[in-house]
């Protein structure tokens, strides 16, 4: 397979002028009439002509009115072109009924509906399709459908037809087209420059009701990026549309955002609080995207993080801003450390801006993603929140309507702090996860912190240079006051030693406050630290981490032997949660633990192989013992957690919701499921309903809520993706296989559907001993699926492949039956390039 390299980038050697669309639909026979306008591009003498395309059926093509006869490969054709303006025609066929790879032009339910990105405008017509070729785009679509829509604002409509144009250049991956029987739920926004915007939210008659969230959200980005960043919206019209069939969340093309269904449609009875909170922070994603993204886009895919990393990192600060910024702060590290920390030091580790790829959608990563938004945030936390604000003032003035590069995106962060950022730029092309190692020396009133950095090898990369590391670090003095409030220690060493001077006495270290650097830090300490920690650091990040580190401790030692609970953990949660002056969503954080495949990975890095059944027990256990030793103040927490007002998906009622979920699932576990049944019974919105399910099915006492569950909403797709998914990760490990098989048998198994696929196979892998039972079972079944769902959707194929990436950690024989579906996998004949790729880095 071809492999792309950065090194390699070369600009195209046309500009494109205008672009003309004409769209006659039809299921299987889309014709797709393209009328584009080229002019050579002054930055470069090479005038070969090649555009891609790919199954396309090319019915004539044309230069300047002239017939010509391209010569046509699996990728897209090349044709002698002028050295001098000229228009090219061309008329193609296309088959969107049968396109169930959903990238191109695709129909689902009835709909067409197109996604483009990164590579997908090539199956829609013959094009230089790559993020560096900007331009305008007038479409008209012929279809009898009562919703026609594309990007930018519309021109004209008629019985049968509708015709668009969108001012602003953009990139092919941005077009979009969306067809079909659509109601709008509609509303308008007024822009800080007193412009009406007409807003819609597109979706299916009978989902009407799961609008009204959404569209709220889509007002509070629209102001925030006025506020916060002075971003205002550029088109009369702002469209969402909901679709059931896609391979991610959503997608941003130019004023014309597709959502998958799941990440925009809510209501109070179908959707839990933790998707309400997720739907509006997609929604501000996409939206932010207009900026960062659209009007300043990426010269080519290895820029990726230069607007999904910012874009992460802009998202995040606005849901900070709607709800609470510690409670946010604390749940994107656990996101991290779970999605991005075993890519990062794993077979498919690769830097934030990758050096080569064989697929680029396999580079919609978590590195690219949540890494590049760290990143953003270190510099941020490096020049200040005013240099900061400058930076961008100038990168949106200076690079609006081009395609840019991280050099760009730095360099105006040097221009505004005069700053360089060269040894800083590491971050972009390093990759795996620093370890932070710290030694602290105290003497006559001077304490001396001692940092020293290690990177460990990475696929391709053996040695690393140090890095640049914003360390925020807050002294205690032993009686628990802060003697030195949060300081930012700027290491670029590999070691390097930074005193505090003037103490009465050896301090204790809070490092790493507020998670300053996406870092492993590595320290030998005590539980008694961490105890005191736990009740008197003033930073609620580092806070939170002391109790995790005891969790992680208790843990770790409950999995490797015959240990018993820490007292300094259970003593300390204790005192944490009868805190009334902390927020409940903060005390139901402190009750969680460490994910199971998290502990895994610990083990690992320890030296000691991780057994998933033991770890399973290990959880089990201390579960059933914060039950034991809580059991006086549940009733009390859960009671203080009930909320008497109607619903409402805000900050508030969600913390509570989720303390009075986390004392549920405690209590189920001495009263066998009674308190859960009750609330089963009397829940009036899905968050209740569904916790009350998890807890009973994880009591063993739900059969028949589950099948009344399935009863009342086997109507409703999402809420039966929930029904799927709870029934595999609520299994015990030796039955999570054979649970999930049995539901693949189910008729509403509908595997072509995305999100049917991942509700099954995504829980599977995420039940952690119940994937890696020792009966290999798990691995057996994912597999088969994962050969059959190849030819179909190879996107959605090798996105779950990483269900195997930690596969290393294990004990020999685990390793043995991975390598042999690894194996079988790569084997499978015609297996996909995006498949292919992933499974070659994984078994390495
Ligand atoms: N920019 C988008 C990334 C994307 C995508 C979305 C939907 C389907 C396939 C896709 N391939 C790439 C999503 C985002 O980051 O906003
Ligand atoms: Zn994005």
């Amino acid at each position: 397979p071809n492999t792309v390299y950065l090194k390699d980038y070369k600009s195209f050697g046309y500009l494109v002028d205008q672009v003309h669309l004409t769209f006659d639909l039809s299921p299987n026979a889309t014709r797709v009439t393209s009328r584009i306008a080229f002019s050579p591009n002054p930055e470069t003498e090479d005038r070969s002509f090649f555009l891609h395309g790919e199954k396309l059926r090319l019915i004539r093509a044309a230069i300047d009115g002239t017939a010509v006869s391209p010569e046509i490969t699996a990728e897209g054709l090349r044709v002698a072109a002028p050295d001098a303006p000229f228009v090219w025609e061309a008329e193609v066929e296309i088959d969107p009924a049968n396109n169930t790879a959903l990238e191109g032009l695709y129909m689902s339910n009835g709909m067409y509906c197109t996604q483009c990105e990164a590579e997908g405008f090539r199956k829609i017509t013959y094009y230089p399709d790559r993020p560096d070729v900007m331009s305008t785009f007038t479409v008209r679509i012929n279809g009898d459908l009562p919703v026609l829509l594309s990007n930018g604002n519309p021109v004209q409509r008629g019985e049968g037809w509708a015709e668009w144009h969108d001012p602003w250049p953009k990139p092919a991956y941005l077009f979009a087209l969306v067809a079909g029987d659509l109601v709008a739920h509609s509303d308008s926004f007024t822009t800080i420059s007193g412009k009406s915007v007409d807003l819609n939210l597109w979706v299916r008659p009978g989902d009407e009701h799961k609008c009204a969230f959404g569209m709220e959200a889509l007002k509070k980005s629209m102001k925030w990026d006025e506020d916060t960043y002075g971003r205002e919206y550029d088109l009369d019209v702002f469209n969402i549309v909901a679709v059931d069939d896609f391979n991610m969340g959503a997608m941003e093309n130019k004023g014309l955002n597709i959502f998958n269904s799941s990440c925009v449609l809510a209501s109070p009875d179908t959707s839990t609080d933790a998707n309400f909170e997720r739907i509006e922070a997609i929604i501000a994603h996409e939206y932010f995207h207009n900026w960062t993204g659209n009007r300043i886009t990426c010269r080519d895919w290895f820029q990726l993080c230069l607007k999904e990393g910012l874009t992460v990192f802009r998202d995040s600060q606005f849901t900070s801003d709607m709800r609470s910024a510690p409670v946010k702060r604390i749940t994107d590290v656990i996101d991290l450390r779970a999605r991005q920390f075993p890519e990062d030091n794993g077979p498919l580790s690769h830097p934030v801006r990758p050096e080569s790829f064989q697929e680029i959608n396999n580079f919609y990563t978590a590195t690219v993603y949540e890494k590049g938004a760290e990143v953003i945030g270190m510099l941020k936390r490096l020049v200040g929140d005013a240099a900061y604000a400058e930076a961008l003032d100038l990168y949106f003035a200076r690079h609006d309507g081009q395609a840019c590069t991280i050099e760009d995106w730095l360099k105006v962060f040097e221009d505004v702090t005069g700053r360089d950022l060269s040894q800083f730029k590491r971050w972009y092309s390093q990759s795996g996860t620093p370890r932070l190692k710290v030694e602290e020396e105290f003497s006559e009133g001077t304490y001396t912190l001692t940092l020293t950095q290690h990177t460990d090898p990475t696929p391709g990369q053996p040695d690393k240079q140090p890095q640049v590391i914003p360390v925020a670090v807050g002294l205690l003095s032993p009686n628990g006051d802060e003697v030195v409030p949060t300081r930012v220690l700027e290491m670029t060493e590999g070691t390097q030693s930074f005193t505090f001077e003037g103490l009465a006495a050896k301090p204790v270290p809070s490092i790493l406050r507020d998670f300053s650097a996406p870092v492993i830090v590595e320290r030998e300490t005590d539980t008694a630290e961490r105890a005191f920690l736990l009740a008197h650091d003033t930073d609620p990040f580092h806070r939170w981490e002391a109790g995790r580190a005891l969790a992680r401790e208790t843990l770790v030692e409950m999995a490797t032997g015959d240990a018993t609970p820490l007292p300094d953990y259970l003593d300390g949660i204790r005192t944490l949660l009868r805190d009334k002056s902390l927020d409940p969503a903060y005390r139901a954080l402190m009750l969680g633990l460490p994910g199971q495949s998290e502990l895994a990975g610990h083990l690992h890095e320890a030296g000691i192989t991780p057994d998933p059944a033991a770890i399973w027990i290990a959880v089990e256990d201390l579960k059933q013992a914060l039950a034991r030793d809580l059991q006086d103040m549940l009733p009390d927490i859960y009671a203080e957690a009930q909320v008497d007002a109607p619903y409402a998906p805000d900050a508030e009622q969600s913390g509570k919701r989720a303390l009075g979920a986390a004392a549920l699932d405690l209590i189920s576990r001495l009263d066998g499921g009674k308190q859960a049944a009750a609330q089963y019974e009397a829940a009036d919105n899905m968050t209740l309903q569904l916790s009350a399910l998890g807890c009973l099915l994880g009591a063993e006492t739900g059969d028949a809520q589950l099948a009344a569950f399935y009863d009342q909403w086997k109507d409703d797709r999402l809420v039966i993706d929930k029904w799927f998914m709870l029934q595999i990760m609520k299994a015990k490990p030796d039955r999570a296989a054979a649970v999930a098989k049995a539901l693949t048998e189910h008729p509403d198994f509908t595997w072509k559907t995305p999100n049917r696929f991942r509700a099954v196979f995504g829980a599977l892998a995420g039940n952690h001993a119940g994937f890696h039972d020792s009966s290999g079972a798990g691995y057996d079944l994912l597999a088969d699926w994962l050969i059959r769902l190849d030819p179909l959707n190879p996107q959605t194929t090798a996105r779950m492949c990483t269900a195997f990436q930690t596969w290393k950690r294990y004990d020999a024989g685990r390793q043995e039956m991975i390598a042999a579906q690894l194996d079988r996998i790569a084997a499978t004949p015609d297996l996909s390039r995006d498949a292919g790729e992933m499974i070659s880095r994984i078994r390495g």
